[in-house]
């Protein structure tokens, strides 16, 4: 399997992460791909026509996209549960992944306002708006703190990104003394070996 993925990509980093504590890791090879929402990347849109990264190409040839279905595909192909635990923790988890990808989700628009927009066209409410969303975000999160510690599976692990990219693309944002429950969870399960292993530069 050859993922198609950038080292600072978080949606990269969730698949990452999950076929690391699914051990599968070995499996797949990683291709490092530039995807930009305005310079396309044709070569990127002939695997996955969004022109986005994740992309995980098969051994037949196909294609697969976006990290949740890829994230599902590996969880599939190595038995295990990290995508979908039983019972109420599974419905839990995938809210929780909605979530974490949402906040990702402003978070990126936010970045490509300043990255990718030109200075001229930029619009400051706009991204205010943006990490707005990762700030009611996390204060849902905090509410439930206690019932993040002990777990791994497709919810943590995604929130656990979103914060990552969060940290690598607003320094400033503040998030942990606004929400200390959050903050001592993740600095513990930032230091899983497959968090440390992919941690963005
Ligand atoms: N829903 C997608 C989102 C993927 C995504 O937005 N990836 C970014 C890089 S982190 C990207 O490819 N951006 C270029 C674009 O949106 O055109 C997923 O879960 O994989």
């Amino acid at each position: 399997m050859r993922l198609f993925y950038a080292p600072q990509s978080p949606y990269a980093r969730k698949v990452l992460i999950v076929a690391q504590e699914l051990g599968c890791s070995s499996d797949i090879e990683k291709v490092v791909a530039g995807a930009h929402p305005v310079q396309r990347n044709a070569d990127l849109i002939a695997l996955n026509p969004l022109g986005q990264i994740p992309a995980l190409e098969l051994a037949d040839g196909s294609v697969l996209y976006d990290s949740r279905v890829i994230c599902e595909y590996l969880d599939a192909l190595c038995g295990g549960t990290l995508n979908a635990p039983t019972g109420p923790a599974r419905w839990r988890a995938l809210t929780e992944q909605a979530l974490g990808d949402g906040m990702l989700a402003g978070a990126l628009l936010a970045r490509y306002e300043t990255a990718a927009r030109p200075a001229e066209l930029q619009w400051p409410l706009w991204l205010e708006a943006q990490l707005a969303k990762s700030s009611s975000a996390l204060e849902a999160i905090e509410k439930n703190a206690a019932s993040l510690p002990g777990r791994i599976d497709i919810g943590t692990i995604t929130i656990a990104c979103a914060l990552g990219y969060i940290d690598l693309r607003f320094p400033d944002f503040g998030w942990r003394s606004r929400f200390p429950g959050v903050a001592e969870w993740d600095a513990q399960f930032s230091t899983r070996p497959s968090l440390v292993a992919t941690r963005p530069a």
